[in-house]
């Protein structure tokens, strides 16, 4: 072989095998950065599956307070730059192979998402409704709510208050727990009337004595020591008498008592201020009559009878076959009383009156046993329901 033709031969061997080393080498290279943007994608894809996961984990552990805390909920996976957002924006770069895969499970998370947000949102305000009407099934029967009614003692005194209040009257009150001077003393009781007797009156204290009031004239005495006449007004209240309790006797009970004292005031004044209250209180046929009393502090006193309204004045088992019903005392001020009240019985003059409350709602009501107003029986107590 000649020295040209083996250079060449030399030539030709090494472009080959140059070729050959060239070949070999980029292949290589070429697989080396495949592999490299395999695993790229693959970190890019997993990581992404793996948010995923992770939030489909986190909402199903939610457990918010309010509906205010789904909501915040709501923005952060759902809002527009929450984190279903930011996926779906990754989600553009994954190559065509995966796309597929990768959609799915991102329309799995939303999905999921939108689902517990509403039915918890739903949860919440309901439960949040519930409390607010404390309703939880509508169509459960109510509960059937007392009305309750006034007592018949109130009824009673509030009708009479009404009566002498449109004649002038005003209301006053006064102690329950009184002295001698405005149960007694004032009211021209003598030193040894009965009814300062501990047999008759519940006494608190003695020497001084305090003593619960045996009827409402206290408040009237009070009165008059406030006020100079005219005086004109009505006193309600609650007594008290030392008393063995039966159907017709208590030992507390309640009293209306008015007084009327001014100028040229006469007993004719009386019958027909007393007259216009019976009628007013029984009714437009009722009239009245007077008999002569006695009480310590007027004079002349006398007792109030009505005419009987079940019987029309025929007699008849409620008025005792009389045609009549005591219903209150009065009498003409005595002068005693006014000048222990500083008031000059030259120049005023006045009546007085009084009545049991537990009496007069008897007659109006029928009741027949004084008990029965302070039991509290509801049995007895309902049937005023009506009479408000
Ligand atoms: C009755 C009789 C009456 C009086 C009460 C009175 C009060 C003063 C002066 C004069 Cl401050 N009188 N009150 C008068 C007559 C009768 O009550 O049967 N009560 C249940």
């Amino acid at each position: 072989m000649s020295n040209e033709k083996w250079f060449e031969a030399l030539l030709f061997q090494l472009f080959f095998v140059s070729l050959a080393v060239n070949y070999t080498y980029s292949t290589r290279e070429h697989l080396y950065v495949r592999a490299c943007a395999g695993l790229r994608r693959y970190k890019y894809i997993r990581n992404m599956i793996q948010k995923i996961e992770k939030l489909l984990s986190e909402i199903e552990a939610f457990q918010p307070a309010t509906a205010a805390d789904v909501e915040a909920f709501r923005i952060k996976i759902l809002g527009k730059k929450g984190e279903l957002g930011n996926l779906m924006e990754e989600f553009k770069s994954v190559p065509a192979e995966q796309k597929r895969e990768l959609g799915q499970r991102l329309n799995h998370l939303k999905t999921v998402a939108t689902e517990r947000i509403n039915t918890l949102k739903e949860e919440l305000m309901n439960a949040q409704a519930m409390n607010a009407s404390k309703i939880d099934d509508m169509t459960r029967p109510g509960s059937n709510e007392q009305v309750g009614s006034r007592h018949p003692i109130s009824i009673v005194k509030n009708e009479i208050v009404g009566i002498f209040a449109r004649l002038g009257y005003t209301v006053a009150d006064g102690p329950e727990i009184e002295d001698d001077w405005h149960v007694f003393s004032a009211l021209n009781f003598p030193p040894e009337h009965p009814a300062r007797d501990m047999q008759d009156t519940f006494f608190i204290e003695q020497n001084p004595d305090v003593v619960l009031r045996t009827h409402t004239s206290s408040i009237q005495v009070r009165t008059m020591e406030r006020q100079k006449p005219p005086i004109r007004v009505i006193c309600p209240g609650r007594v008290f008498r030392n008393e063995a309790i039966s159907y017709r006797a208590h030992c507390i009970f309640h009293q209306i008592e008015g007084l009327y004292i001014d100028r040229n005031v006469s007993f004719a004044d009386m019958k027909q201020s007393l007259l216009y209250f019976a009628k007013e209180l029984f009714g437009e046929q009722a009239q009245i009559r007077m008999r002569p009393s006695y009480f310590p502090f007027t004079e002349p006193s006398a007792e109030v009878d009505v005419s009987c309204s079940i019987c029309g004045g025929k007699g008849c088992g409620v008025c005792k076959g009389t045609g009549w019903l005591e219903i209150m005392g009065c009498g003409m001020v005595d002068p005693n009383v006014l000048k222990s009240n500083n008031i000059d019985p030259n120049e005023y003059s006045g009546f007085a009156f009084g009545m049991g409350i537990e009496r007069i709602a008897m007659l109006k009501y029928g009741v027949g046993d004084l008990r029965l107003y302070f039991e509290n029986d509801v049995r007895f107590l309902n049937q005023f329901e009506s009479a408000l």
